[in-house]
């Protein structure tokens, strides 16, 4: 953690700068009638979860190349996002990956979240590795393995999962699964997925009244010809058939080149079934990079439909958990969370600046252009003013990474853990 004197001296130093730019955006948007106070309290209440596999170097399946200083444990896991979450005060909750992220000592780890204003946001199921003292192994699947054994397992790990969240107090369970098959005729498409929701029934049943279940969907990797839940349709039948608290993540990079998510996103907020997102950007596939890295306009758009929908009376959707879900070989990992969330607020803010009332009139009149160009002019504001100004508001810094970098962090953690730590990386 940085100290207060450190961050005090940092904004100090960039303040007149920021108060120049802030003064100006705001008269220009005063002008068009934005409540500018208003957009930058949402900025500051919005809250994106930090997964624990993101805080070390990952993002491939071939070479690893850690930087050191990674957390080895739980403990320093936390204290990772404690840090990302004093920066820019918009990341005050850890995601948990089960057997990676087991708790030894629950009161401790409460005492520590506590301490630092963390909450745990999910738990996170692993049947896709067979772990060291499992009996079966989920080669040929898990929830929706023909064997009755392998999905009992499978069940109980995600009921162990429950329980940890339970004594944590998570109010999210994610599961994803990685069953599927590589070659036609290897699995009976239909009764893969009967098994499958039937197992969830089971780990659905486990859950109390307070705890949702997210299911998360993908249609490729790690099988290249069936995946059990390739699609968010999919997703979405097993909750109808789960019930009210079962719920669709949609994660960014778990789609075909060119699928409309936006449109995605707009569908299940009008069935009320978006439980949650996993943020990242993505060229080809689940590349897991920063979050509005290669497609902005698009993460603009999906917060477009986000914006709508928060403001339409007839949408019923519960509150959506958002976390981010990246990981990389190249970029210090606690820099790309840094960026990745300040595009978040970024596309956000522009959702934000939407004139709602005017697009309406330009959709239901047909005047194509005139609805276009009102999505552009809110996108292409430069609402960086915006997202400062939330950072400071809410007690962190004006430049998260240039911040973290005029403070050496990253060199006092390869001091304190060592340069070759150990890590969990997807
Ligand atoms: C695998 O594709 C994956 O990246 C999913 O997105 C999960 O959310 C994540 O791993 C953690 O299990
Ligand atoms: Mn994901
Ligand atoms: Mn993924």
């Amino acid at each position: 953690m940085l100290s207060d004197q450190q961050l005090h001296d940092f904004n100090r130093s960039h303040l007149s700068d920021h108060e120049f730019r802030y003064q100006y955006l705001t008269d220009l948007l005063n002008r068009r009638g934005t409540d500018v106070a208003g957009v930058v309290q949402k900025l500051v209440d919005f809250q994106v979860a930090i997964p624990s596999w993101a805080l070390g170097t990952g993002g491939t399946r071939f070479g690893r190349y850690p930087r050191g200083g990674e957390p080895r444990s739980l403990e320093e896991k936390i204290a990772d996002v404690a840090l990302l979450n004093q920066l820019n005060g918009s990341s005050n909750s850890i995601s948990l990956h089960i057997p990676w992220d087991i708790p030894q000592d629950v009161p401790a780890v409460q005492q520590q979240l506590q301490e630092v204003g963390l909450t745990i946001d999910s738990m996170n199921s692993n049947t896709f590795q067979d772990q060291k003292e499992q009996p079966h192994s989920y080669k040929f699947g898990s929830l929706s393995s023909t064997e009755a054994a392998v999905r009992q397992q499978a069940i109980d790990h995600n009921i162990a999962c429950v329980e940890y969240g339970q004594q944590l107090g998570a109010k999210v369970h994610t599961v994803w699964l990685a069953d599927g098959s590589n070659f036609p005729g290897q699995q009976h498409l239909r009764r893969a997925y009967q098994r499958t929701a039937e197992s969830l029934a089971s780990i659905y049943e486990a859950m109390p009244s307070d705890m949702t279940l997210l299911i998360e969907y993908k249609p490729y990797e790690p099988h290249f010809y069936s995946m059990v839940i390739p699609d968010w349709g999919t997703s979405y039948s097993l909750c109808q058939y789960l019930g009210k608290q079962a719920q669709v993540l949609v994660d960014l990079g778990h789609h075909l080149p060119n699928t409309n998510i936006e449109q995605i996103v707009g569908r299940l907020l009008h069935f009320g079934r978006l439980g949650g997102f996993h943020f990242n950007g993505s060229m080809y596939g689940d590349d897991d990079l920063t979050t509005g890295s290669i497609k902005p306009y698009q993460l603009f758009l999906i917060f477009n439909e986000l914006v709508d929908g928060a403001q339409d009376e007839a949408v019923t959707n519960p509150a959506v958990a958002y976390m981010i879900d990246a990981s990389h070989n190249t970029k210090d990992p606690l820099e790309d969370l840094l960026q990745s969330v300040e595009s978040i607020l970024g596309a956000y803010a522009k959702a934000l600046l939407v004139d709602r009332a005017a697009l309406q009139e330009a959709q239901e009149t047909n005047d194509v252009v005139r609805a276009e160009e009102i999505l552009r002019d809110a996108f292409l504001t430069d609402v960086r003013p915006l997202v400062q100004e939330a950072y400071r508001q809410s007690g962190g810094v004006l430049s998260p990474v240039a911040a973290y970098r005029a403070a050496q962090v990253r060199e006092q953690l390869i001091q304190q853990r060592g340069k070759l730590s150990l890590s969990t990386g997807l």
